[in-house]
């Protein structure tokens, strides 16, 4: 029995310790586990290993990178095993669930490797997400522990983590990174700096941590993937993004989220020998010229950004941007006319990813030609990754059809942690995912994404899909950008409404002039909009994804159109 057996019948068998993590979690059937590791998809190792060894090959290349840190492979794989240490003393033991909310700084990375080396799960909150969030969250973790910061960008995070603390039972310690007044019962991280000592560690089979589903209502639905299947996505991410030692990776976009952390992201540049840079501030203010500085090489951005990035160099910035060869953007669809400006402007290939945190994720790669490039959101990064585009009888609909995606594969979770309910909605009886997502799969095996199963506007029976319409809103001269909801109405159902930005905010778009626009192109008349409401600005998701549901919610608050 090697040493990894022994910590596992130690822990769970042993000391008869009942495991809250597999009680919730749904394992892939074992028919389909002995296949990923047969494929070598499933390699063994954890995150833990992956940085040790990455400190033992090359200890004194850089690892991360902020505005006030740069440390080496030798020294993150010191502070990881150091804080994994002292946690271990606090009394967190594997399995433990622990919030990490922290922006993007150098210490994120440390933490997360100290708890993967323990074999606690941090569960991945962003720095948006406020009390009516997190506490939700926690208690669908029954977490033991938050790991917060002080105040960052004029946000008291230590009294938010004190109050949530206050409201879940089950959570019992506060670490703080960088936090000068300390609320009562809480912790300063740097107390838990401990000489490392050897620790069982968790096993590749293991969950690693809870990510967090985007856009849900309710309970929460937490997503737990396995250091085996999160370690694999890591890797073809890494490859299909073309990663080695000479990539520095920008996380621009919130690091707890699963495109920063892993598409290839953070974990992808470390699984490569690069380095991780971190910007706290997205917009091309702070983001430009850290790029400049770190001679950053890739990053990733939600579509709003890279409007606001390639607009700023259309401008003239003038930061140099020339070590930057790769732009990611994902998250949301990216319209044809942004994708195509991207490239020119900034001087970069433009990937578009397509992803979701319970696995699948698909990547445009950096040589495909530029129709691929603009017109598509790429294709699965695993040759084991499995699709099928349905209709809503689940049936398969004719081969580059339009329908509903669904998928299963080596890094595509099997239900939610704990959470019946969601996955009775979420999964087919064989256990696919159904995204949600609405797509048509090209000759050349490149998804179109067309919007989401509710993203289409129901007008009396003739359905209006959001992302076509707002495709066409974009390229009106005084439209900047545009988002489609619908509106109640008691004779057709739903109505059309449309959001738009102006592009000078003295001249406003018109809902006459908008309606004869869209008329002109060609649209059919039941997909004229019934209402503009210009805006200077959208709502956003925590991970500046425009939000549609907070529009909705503004429709229903009385934001008037004209
Ligand atoms: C990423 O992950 P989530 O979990 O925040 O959101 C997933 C959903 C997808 O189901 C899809 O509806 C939408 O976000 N989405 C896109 C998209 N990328 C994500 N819709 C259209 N075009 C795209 N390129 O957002 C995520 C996770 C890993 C990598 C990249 C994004």
């Amino acid at each position: 029995i090697d040493r990894r057996d022994c910590s596992k019948i130690r822990w769970k068998e042993v000391l008869d310790l009942t495991d809250p993590v597999l009680a919730g979690f749904t394992p892939w059937p074992a028919d389909l586990a002995q296949r990923y590791r047969d494929q070598n998809c499933w390699t063994s190792e954890t995150f833990g290993d992956v940085l040790t060894a990455r400190a033992a090959a090359a200890p004194d290349r850089i690892a991360v990178l902020d505005d006030a840190n740069s440390w080496t492979y030798a020294e993150l794989d010191h502070r990881s095993s150091s804080l994994a240490t002292g946690f271990a003393r606090l009394g967190i033991v594997p399995g433990d669930r622990v919030l990490v909310q922290l922006p993007n700084r150098a210490e994120f990375v440390e933490v997360i490797f100290a708890l993967f080396k323990l074999g606690a799960l941090p569960v991945f909150c962003l720095p948006a997400h406020r009390k009516a969030e997190l506490v939700p969250i926690a208690g669908a973790a029954a977490a033991e522990a938050m790991i917060t910061c002080g105040t960052h960008q004029r946000f008291d995070y230590a009294a938010l983590a004190a109050q949530v603390r206050d409201e879940v039972e089950s959570l019992r310690h506060l670490l703080l990174v960088d936090c000068e007044s300390l609320p009562q019962g809480a912790r300063h991280l740097d107390e838990y700096r401990d000489t490392p000592a050897e620790l069982a560690g968790p096993s590749a089979g293991d969950v690693a941590f809870l990510q967090l589903s985007g856009g849900s209502t309710g309970i929460p639905k937490l997503i737990a993937r396995t250091h085996d299947d999160y370690l694999y996505s890591v890797r073809r991410s890494a490859e299909v993004c073309e990663l080695d030692q000479d990539t520095v990776y920008l996380a621009t976009l919130p690091v707890a989220h699963n495109f920063p952390m892993s598409s290839p992201g953070i974990l992808g540049a470390i699984w490569a020998g690069g380095a991780v840079a971190m910007t706290p501030d997205p917009t091309p203010a702070t983001a430009f010229p850290l790029i400049e500085w770190f001679g950053v090489t890739i990053t990733g951005l939600v579509p709003p950004l890279a409007r606001l990035w390639t607009e700023r160099a259309e401008a003239g910035d003038t930061a140099d941007l020339s070590s930057l060869r790769v732009l990611q953007v994902g998250g949301a669809r990216c319209q044809d006319e942004l994708a195509r400006r991207i490239g020119p402007a900034l001087g970069v290939t433009l990937q578009q990813v397509f992803g979701m945190a319970e696995g699948l994720v698909c990547y445009t790669r950096l040589d495909d030609p530029i129709d691929v490039v603009v017109s598509t959101q790429g294709r699965p990064m695993s040759e084991h990754d499995q699709l099928a585009v349905v209709d809503d009888n689940g049936v398969e609909v004719a081969p580059g059809g339009t329908g509903n995606l669904i998928t299963q594969g080596p890094y595509t979770i099997r239900g939610y942690y704990n959470n019946p309910d969601a996955d009775a909605r979420s999964f087919t009886a064989q256990g696919w995912y159904r995204t949600g997502d609405i797509v048509s799969v090209r000759p050349d095996g490149n998804l179109v994404v067309a919007g989401r199963a509710g993203d289409w506007v129901n007008r009396g029976g003739e359905k209006v899909s959001a992302e076509e319409l707002e495709a066409h809103l974009l390229e009106h001269p005084a439209v900047r950008d545009a988002v489609i909801v619908g509106t109640p109405d008691p004779v057709l159902g739903q109505r059309i409404c449309a959001f738009v930005q102006p592009v000078d905010p003295a001249q406003r778009p018109t809902l006459i002039s908008v309606r004869s626009f869209v008329r002109s192109r060609g649209v059919a008349a039941w997909k004229m909009p019934d209402t503009v409401v210009v805006v200077d600005e959208f709502p956003e998701t925590g991970v500046g994804k425009t939000s549609r549901k907070d529009l909705r919610q503004a429709l229903a608050d009385g934001a008037h159109g004209k």
